[in-house]
């Protein structure tokens, strides 16, 4: 009996400076309202969905950003989202940024079941951007300030009873998914839906000018679609769109097989609930085939992977003694 999913990435509009966190989940449930409308079982939400994206904003005194970051969940201001998911029988997707009660900070995601139970949490291992005010930049991008690195690895769970019953599923968080080895520690446990919420800009302020807006979109696109073929899973890849406190983000949420292929993408910059029916027995061809991994990996020639972090140089060229 094939094994078909309906999940939606709900892109959510951009979420100004001064707007609370009862705003944006207010417009969440109103998505719920419509996924549930549209027979979906799961609906994946971006990457720190409660607030602006607040490290473009920098603070002197890291306490100061504390009042961007959740304490418990649910709290008063999600506890709308838990019960639109029990009223409507959905499961979903939820980025934020989490404080732990020992003052730790990560930049966090977790599904949740319809009953309300945390089926899975991720804690964001690929933090872009930089620690301190950077003079140079329009748009400060203050990740390194805020978030410690995740210290949950990069789980798959095989969800329980319910509409997910039996489906192996990971996350990513935004620049996770430019990192082909993130994917593979998903793949590795077998991962059959990627869910992975994301604010990226439009512009990257690094580039001198030389990356176009379309290979922001391509970039984005190509690494969600590389690394669902490269380990045949499913991939949810959600934005947050729009212009946010003057910085453009660049929305094109996806749904991508694995194939590869997008098969819904979000072509607005404001919310918007893309749909896709997904026969998880797709992931079966990739797993078997070309890349069946018990069969065909080499880790014995991957050491540099987990042994070295950044590139070295390869050795110069020689001539052999007898050409000299
Ligand atoms: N949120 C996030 O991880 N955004 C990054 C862009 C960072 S630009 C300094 C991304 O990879 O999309």
């Amino acid at each position: 009996m094939p094994r078909i999913l309906t999940v939606a990435a709900a892109q959510l509009g951009p979420i100004q400076l001064a707007e609370g966190r009862e705003v944006a989940v207010a417009r969440m449930v109103r998505l719920m309202e419509r996924a549930y409308a549209r027979g979906v079982q799961l609906v994946v939400f971006p990457e720190l969905a409660l607030t602006t994206f607040f490290p473009r904003h920098y603070h002197e005194d890291r306490a100061e950003a504390d009042r961007w970051f959740e304490t418990a969940m649910p709290s008063n201001a999600t506890a709308p989202l838990f019960d639109a998911a029990r009223k409507y029988g959905i499961s979903f997707h939820l980025g934020y940024a989490e404080r732990t009660a020992d003052g730790h900070h990560y930049n966090t995601a977790i599904l949740v079941s319809p009953a309300g139970d945390i089926l899975l949490k991720y804690r964001k291992v690929h933090l872009p951007g930089h620690a301190e005010f950077d003079p140079k930049r329009a748009v400060q991008h203050l990740e390194k300030r805020y978030f410690e690195v995740g210290n949950l690895g990069f789980p798959v769970i095989n969800a329980p009873a319910g509409d997910l019953a039996g489906v192996n599923m990971g996350m990513l968080i935004c620049n996770d998914r430019r990192w082909p080895e993130a994917w593979r520690m998903l793949g590795l446990q077998s991962v059959e839906l990627a869910m992975c919420g994301y604010n990226t800009p439009s512009l990257n302020q690094s580039a001198g000018g030389f990356e176009a807006h379309h290979l922001r979109v391509f970039h984005s696109h190509l690494s969600v679609q590389a690394g669902a073929y490269q380990n045949a899973t499913f991939a949810i890849a959600c934005a947050k769109a729009g212009t946010e406190d003057g910085c453009e983000l660049f929305g094109h949420s996806i749904i991508v097989n694995p194939q590869g292929e997008i098969t819904a993408m979000a072509t607005s910059w404001g919310d918007e609930l893309i749909t896709a029916d997904c026969d998880l027995d797709m992931c079966i061809l990739g797993r078997t085939t070309i890349f069946a991994f018990d069969k065909h990996r080499r880790p014995e020639a991957y050491d540099r992977i987990t042994g070295q972090v950044g590139a070295t140089q390869p050795p110069k060229w020689q001539a052999p003694a007898r050409n000299r």
